[in-house]
């Protein structure tokens, strides 16, 4: 299809929709064009490269190792909530197409949730994002539609761990179990505190597909299926920016309860029905 983009706008097809639907996920290549990526490129490594990590406590945090990593030891480096942090980023183009793609996606009235920088540092084998759900980590509500998408910010692929989904996943009736990831923590370290990763148990016959992407494409997946990413093994970062959309209700619903997604949050989740 030609001519997809007019102005904020990424047109989607019905087809694409109830693929969504069905599987869980869509790939949308040639979204943003090079100027445009270039306008996120600089808030992206500014962010990554720690600058504003004192005000951002554990929302700069790596998700492969428990918090108190020290920032010359991260591999997936994370920065959450960027916009909150930085103004600047409040509206930028991404978060402009992206509620296009929403909106197509879902009726309703999509906001944008929360966002995060996400980057893999070049030869870290280590730098996965464990299999989870994204449901898994956050509370209960309502309505739970989500549309997650994943910018990429540099070509992704396996060498290098790009998103990877167990289709269908979304459709199992009932949320897999998630558990605190066991960080091999090192002897001197034991007391750093845990990390913020949740992991599930996979099953055998559970079949994943990679997701390998071009710098400007976007994949999108819903809240429930099972996704996650592998270690870098290449020589080149990974860079992606995550934009999640939910339906205005339920991040009220969300806030209400204390839940921002921040890792600052101070949810008592005894509270809070899961
Ligand atoms: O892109 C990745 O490596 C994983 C991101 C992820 O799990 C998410 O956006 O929910």
């Amino acid at each position: 299809m030609e001519n997809r983009r007019n102005e904020n706008r990424y047109l989607i097809t019905a087809e694409e929709v109830s693929r969504y639907k069905k599987e869980g996920y869509l790939v949308l290549d040639n979204v943003l064009n090079e100027e445009e990526l270039q306008t996120l490129d600089y808030w992206f490594d500014h962010f990554i490269s720690g600058k504003e990590m004192s005000q951002m406590k554990k929302d700069f945090c790596d998700m492969s190792q428990p918090y108190g990593t020290p920032l010359e030891d991260f591999q997936l480096v994370n920065a959450m909530l960027p916009s909150v942090y930085r103004e600047e980023l409040k509206g930028n183009i991404f978060q402009r197409v992206g509620q296009s793609i929403a909106d197509q996606l879902y009726s309703g009235t999509a906001v944008m949730d929360y966002e995060q920088f996400l980057a893999k540092k070049p030869s870290m084998t280590g730098a996965a994002f464990a299999m989870h759900q994204d449901l898994g980590y956050w509370p209960k509500t309502k309505n739970t539609w989500t549309a997650t998408l994943s910018l990429a910010l540099s070509d992704s692929g396996v060498e290098n761990g790009c998103l990877q989904v167990i289709p269908g996943t979304n459709r199992e009736p009932e949320l897999r179990s998630h558990h605190p990831i066991e960080f091999e923590i090192k002897q001197q370290n034991e007391q750093r505190g845990d990390g913020h990763t949740l992991v599930i148990e996979e099953n055998q016959d559970d079949e994943i597909v990679f997701l390998p992407v071009k710098r400007g494409s976007i994949t999108v997946h819903d809240e429930r299926i099972v996704h996650g990413s592998g270690g870098n093994n290449s020589k080149d970062w990974r860079k992606t920016y995550v934009m999640a959309f939910r339906d205005e209700e339920t991040v009220k619903e969300e806030r209400a309860m204390g839940f921002t997604h921040s890792h600052n949050d101070t949810v008592n989740w005894d509270q809070i029905v899961k």
